[in-house]
């Protein structure tokens, strides 16, 4: 391919940089386009993060973007429940229309607007939220209501910043419940970087994942135990004098109590809880503290558990205490780029509260957004006030949100649903009304690689695509405003306009960025930040024991607690639900529930398996490729076997986003996480029952 350059400025034919917008990696790929259509993809190799590396989803964009089964109008249901194609003019002012309805027949509380995991941070998130401010609605909900923000609670609520591991520097790397093989192929290239300058690698997983197996030390634990697990190293470390004692004494407090409440955590114990062996945890507990910098990378299966937020913290003490905070080489606080508010207040405060305010006081505090893990309470209880319409853009709930099937119900049953998407998922197909969006390629959009690989750098992703039928996700939050009379919240004329507005404090313009291809440094990193200005925290210093927990009536040390449904916690369900669950592990084909209509990617994963181990498969009497039934005490779902030898036979792993074997289905909304709402994806207690044949089949 020839030089690439930066955006297409009017031309169809040429070869555009791009960003890659589908995971944190920011890749950097080379589009050549003629007559407007992608001709070529292949990875930037001048570009110093990538290096020309994409991944099998960087070289499925062509499909993606020009996949026969993407909705191209705007959908709207008919009486008789069919789909009728209409004008984005006539489908906008139908869902200004409903919108003003529900809002003067309820209020305007009744509408929630939620934008999932392929709206956020992006900048039209932004949009998203001058539209539900506008409108009056307290209830906007993001992906964070299951990805994320746990961890950012529980790293603030510690020692006030959300860190970022600098792995590069580091000479002990930990991944605990993180698999960036799948999930963040680029950051693998560095770790593995790192691992050849000399670094150890300690994984810990349930499962002996290919990372796993290039570790110096695998911790395979039980699924849902990683707190206890975490306490025991913190026993080991204290009990051997292997933390920083000048950090401790001057900059944490709560370090005795702290000292005290692990004591009752010794190895032996916690091999008892967590099946991983005394012996093991006292290695890496070892490894990691006579390694520093060390640093630690906290993956989604951290959060994914009813006691994820304490667990969370009890790590995040463990690299405070071992002084990794703020130092090359271990969990580097990163300055974020100073960018312009998009926010806008509004005069009139809607007085109902938002979903999810009063039970989760600190989720709302730290968000100020809904938890949408129980908008199915407001809809289908009217607690603590019904929701009767929803937008739902770039989220497809029916197949990510836990108790999917109630999910699903409770969709159908509102009165009106919009969703904006590129397919018509299985969300879409309860809407009233379908918009089809742009892809990231159709918009202009910021990136960053801050909070991903700590390097404080901010890019533009300029749109290379002129997608003439589809309308970005900004275009569609401004143009609804504008129809409801909202107009004058969304001043700018242009996405690019409003990223200008944005670029102001930096003195960047989207033409200057254009001319960095590979991000403006708008910032250094200087370490040890607390030095000069403390903790953010109420003491100024790390809260190993916290006040502000304590206020609201939850732990003030990070306790562990067993994960609400599990053989210990609840022995009589588990003598009929005897295996342990965890869902959702990622592929490196799919992002969530997306892209299974894509053949070069559906060819990697072609089908959901439940992963068994070949023992527990003896036991059971199931083969492999077997359809089974997989139950939990919310219903049950039929899925192949794959026998394996990489997980414990107590334990089953599913994948979630498919539709033919919907994980959700199997997990709880009732029960989630006291201080974050986060819901139990990967410990639940499930069985196998083989599918009954009829007669004549066998
Ligand atoms: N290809 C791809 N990449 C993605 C995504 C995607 O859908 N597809 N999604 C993106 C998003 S939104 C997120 S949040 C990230 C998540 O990315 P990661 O944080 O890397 O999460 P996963 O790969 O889901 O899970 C990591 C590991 O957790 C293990 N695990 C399961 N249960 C437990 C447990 O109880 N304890 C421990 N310690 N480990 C457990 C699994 O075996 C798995 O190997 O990925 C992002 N990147
Ligand atoms: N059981 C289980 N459930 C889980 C998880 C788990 O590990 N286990 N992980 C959870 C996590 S961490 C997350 S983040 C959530 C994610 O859950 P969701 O937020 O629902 O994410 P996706 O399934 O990726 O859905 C994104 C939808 O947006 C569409 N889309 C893509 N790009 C665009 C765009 O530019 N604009 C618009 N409007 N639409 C677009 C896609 O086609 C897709 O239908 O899932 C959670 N659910
Ligand atoms: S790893 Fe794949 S999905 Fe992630 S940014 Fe790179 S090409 Fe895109
Ligand atoms: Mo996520």
């Amino acid at each position: 391919m020839t030089e690439a350059v930066s955006s297409p400025e009017g031309a169809e034919t040429g070869v555009y940089r791009a960003v890659c917008g589908l995971c944190d990696g920011c890749c950097g790929i080379s589009i050549a386009l003629e007559n407007g259509q992608i001709v070529q993809i292949e990875g930037q190799k001048d570009h110093p993060i990538s290096k020309g590396y994409i991944c099998p989803k960087g070289r499925a964009v062509k499909e993606m973007v020009e996949a026969p089964d993407r909705i191209r109008r705007p959908l709207k249901k008919t009486g008789g429940g069919l789909w009728q194609e209409v004008s984005w003019d006539e489908a906008l002012n139908l869902v200004a229309r409903k919108l003003e309805e529900i809002k003067a027949k309820y209020g305007a509380e009744a509408v929630a607007v939620h934008v999932g995991q392929a709206g956020v941070r992006k900048e039209s998130i932004l949009y998203a939220k001058r539209f539900y401010r506008a409108f009056g609605t307290p209830n906007f909900s993001t992906a964070g209501s299951h990805c994320h923000i746990s961890k950012m609670m529980a790293n603030m609520i510690t020692y006030g910043e959300l860190p970022v591991p600098d792995c590069l520097n580091s000479r002990c790397i930990m991944l605990w419940g993180y698999n960036p093989m799948a999930s963040c192929p680029p950051l693998m290239n560095n770790i593995n970087e790192a691992v050849r300058r000399g670094a150890s690698l300690i994984v810990i997983d349930p499962k002996a994942t290919l990372t796993a197996k290039r570790a110096d030390c695998h911790l395979q634990l039980r699924p849902g135990t990683d707190g206890a697990l975490a306490l025991g190293m913190l026993n080991v470390i204290i009990k051997e004098g292997l933390y920083d004692r000048d950090f401790v004494d001057k900059w944490t407090i709560g370090f005795e109590r702290l000292a005290k409440y692990v004591a009752d955590y010794p190895p032996e114990k916690v091999e008892r809880i967590t099946w991983v062996t005394a012996d093991k945890i006292k290695e890496a507990a070892r490894l990691y503290a006579k390694n520093s910098p060390a640093c630690i990378y906290q993956g989604i299966a951290l959060e994914l558990h009813t006691n994820g937020f304490q667990t969370i913290r009890a790590i995040s003490i463990l690299q405070a205490i071992t002084g990794n905070l703020d130092v090359c080489g271990g969990a580097i606080f990163v300055p974020a780029a100073k960018l312009a508010s998009l926010k806008f207040k509004t005069t009139e405060r809607n007085a109902k509260p938002v979903i999810g305010q009063d039970e989760f006081p600190l989720f709302y505090k730290h968000t100020r957004q809904a938890q949408a893990n129980i908008y199915t309470r407001a809809i289908f209880e009217g607690e603590p006030y019904p929701i009767k319409g929803m937008i739902v853009a770039g989220s497809n709930p029916v197949l990510t949100w836990p108790n999917a099937g109630k999910v699903k119900s409770a969709l159908a049953s509102l009165e009106f649903l919009v969703v904006v998407d590129h397919f018509m998922t299985e969300t879409a197909r309860l809407a009233n009304v379908v918009f089809p969006a742009a892809t990231f390629l159709g918009r202009s959009e910021l990136w960053s690689t801050a909070h991903s690989f700590g390097m404080p750098k901010i890019g533009l992703a300029a749109a290379v695509l002129q997608e003439k039928y589809n309308m970005s996700d900004w275009e569609f939050w401004k143009e609804l405003a504008g129809r409801m009379g909202y107009g004058e919240y969304f001043p700018w004329k242009s996405e690019e306009d409003a990223i200008n507005f944005r670029l102001e404090p930096l003195g960047l313009t989207v033409e200057g960025l254009k001319r960095e291809p590979f991000g403006y440094t708008y910032n250094k990193w200087a370490g040890k930040k607390y030095e000069r200005e403390g903790f953010n925290t109420p003491s100024g210093k790390v809260e190993i024991y916290s006040e502000e927990l304590e206020k609201h009536g939850y732990d003030p040390l990070p306790v562990y607690k067993e994960p609400a449904e599990s053989p210990k916690s609840v022995p009589e369900i588990a003598g009929d639900y005897p295996l342990i669950l965890t869902t959702g592990a990622r592929a490196i084909g799919y992002v969530h529930s997306r892209f299974r209509s894509l053949p070069s990617l559906r060819r990697l994963s072609p089908e959901p398996l439940v992963e068994v181990h070949k023992d527990k498969a003896g036991e059971l009497k199931i083969k492999d490729g077997e359809t089974v039934v997989v139950e939990t005490l919310r219903g049950s779902i039929e899925i192949k076997v794959k026998l394996t030898d990489k997980v414990d036979p107590r334990v089953i792993f599913i994948p979630h986003g498919w539709n033919d074997a919907n994980a959700n289905i199997l997990t709880d909304n009732e029960i989630l996480d006291p201080v974050s709402g986060f819901p139990a994806a990967r410990a639940l207690l499930a069985r196998i029952i083989k599918k009954k044949t009829c007669f004549w089949n066998k």
